[in-house]
């Protein structure tokens, strides 16, 4: 070895030992995995920078390891099983064991080192939605890197510039991946803890399959006719109840990976819209709102002081995804006599029930024989009778005493003496009607015109 080797090769081995000394785990880190569909509530962080968790409605975050000062987080991308509700699974692809995937959580400052194994049939790929990073790091196959083989793994390192509310999926065979659940939330703290701090922090998915009754596996190549509209890849009666202790500041982050838009209402506030993908809305800038319009690709945070006690519920404003799978078909029976009709089919099939006459409330009472692997199209019982609910709704229920880190479900609300709607029982006055000639239109006999 020459004078010129000698140094080359210690330099070599000064610069290996120097990286080694920044880097403390030269493995992999666990690929942590989590079989359960309901809401973990993530612990505070025990090392690296603090914050404040957020709740992931039926999730959880992934845990990490400080590699020297690099977060580590291991996703895998894998087929998965999801319970969307009790009494039906859905055969999916997500990120360590559950779709949606879990939610990475770093704070603003902080470098991440997030390595992707793919366990598909097929390649994959990673894009970090709304985070400022470089180039390489943006996760679109063919555009940004080669996109990861089965089998192989990625490694993807960025600094965090910026806190907020991002999102992940795949950028590879994006309508297959995401069609069939892969996604997750990515939230970046502010370093400061006292920039626009909150009591309790949720946030959620928009995800949307079609998933006919009876099969498990989502129609891949749908473009427009979803029929499972969920949260998380859960829905109602199933998704979890947003738990909040009276007089608690709130934020909502709602992201919306589903190829439409969705009015996210909640009842009982007004709140203000604080975040976007973009970043926080400057305070001069946020406008009051009861329901919030989530644009596809996108994310929204508002925020709301919960000192209104009670359940309020939380849904997508669009009625049918409120609605579970079937009955998109469905024609309308409103007004129309089917006595006749009904007794001449009982003839052939007994039991045969006619519905939708009167609209279709009776359909959520009903307990109808469904195909295996399926849930009613509206369900959901409150303490008052069914709520003819199923997709995108939950309860948000503001309660007295609710201890901080307590996320479990308090029951129904019981509305104090007099704040309740009655019955009246009493005489009724005339109805008020208009009688203008110019505004009457004479009723035609559909019958006799055939
Ligand atoms: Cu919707």
């Amino acid at each position: 070895m020459n004078r010129r080797q000698l140094l080359a090769g210690g330099a070599g081995l000064a610069m290996a030992s120097a990286a080694q000394a920044q880097t403390r785990f030269r493995d992999l880190p666990e690929a942590a995995s989590y079989d359960s569909p309901n809401t973990q509530v993530p612990p505070r962080p025990s090392n690296g920078p603090d914050y404040n968790p957020v709740v992931t409605l039926n999730g959880w975050s992934l845990p990490w390891r400080m590699n020297s000062n690099v977060k580590e987080f291991h996703l895998v991308a894998e087929p998965v099983e999801r319970i969307m509700a009790n009494g039906m699974m859905a055969r999916l692809w997500g990120y360590n064991g559950q779709s949606t995937g879990p939610t990475i959580e770093a704070v603003e400052g902080e470098r991440v080192r997030i390595y992707v194994t793919n366990r598909l049939p097929e390649h994959t790929s990673v894009h970090w939605h709304g985070l400022i990073l470089p180039s390489g790091m943006d996760g679109v196959g063919g555009l940004s890197h080669p996109a990861i083989p089965p089998g192989k793994t990625f490694v993807y390192e960025f600094d965090l510039t910026k806190s907020g509310t991002f999102m992940y999926h795949p950028h590879a065979d994006e309508m297959v991946q995401m069609a069939m659940g892969m996604m997750g939330l990515f939230i970046v703290h502010p370093r400061d803890p006292a920039f626009m701090p909150v009591d309790r922090d949720f946030a959620f998915l928009l995800a949307a399959y079609d998933i006919d009754p009876g099969t498990y596996i989502p129609r891949v190549a749908e473009m427009t006719n979803f029929n499972m509209w969920t949260w998380n890849s859960r829905i109602f009666p199933d998704i979890d109840p947003l738990v909040v202790n009276k007089g608690d500041r709130v934020r909502v982050r709602c992201g919306n990976l589903t190829m439409t838009n969705h009015p996210i209402h909640m009842h009982g506030y007004d709140f203000e819209v604080t975040c976007t993908d973009g970043g926080w809305v400057p305070e001069s800038a946020r406008w009051p709102e009861v329901s919030i319009d989530i644009p596809v690709g996108a994310m929204r945070a508002y925020e709301f002081d919960a000192v209104h006690e009670g359940d309020w519920a939380i849904h997508c404003h669009k009625s049918h995804h409120t609605m579970n799978a079937m009955g998109h078909d469905l024609p309308t029976f409103i007004g129309v006599d089917k006595r006749k009709l009904t007794g001449m089919i009982r003839k052939e099939t007994r039991g045969y029930m006619p519905m939708g006459t009167a609209g279709m409330a009776d359909m959520g009472e009903m307990s109808m024989e469904l195909p295996e692997n399926t849930v009613p199209m509206m369900t959901g019982w409150g303490p008052y009778g069914p709520l003819e609910m199923g997709g995108m709704f939950s309860v948000v229920k503001v309660r007295e005493g609710i201890a901080p880190d307590d996320y479990s479900d308090p029951g129904w609300y019981e509305n104090p003496p007099g704040t309740e709607a009655w019955e009246w029982t009493g005489e009724l006055p005339e109805e008020a009607r208009n009688t203008s000639p110019d505004t009457i239109i004479p009723p035609r006999d559909h019958v006799r015109r055939g």
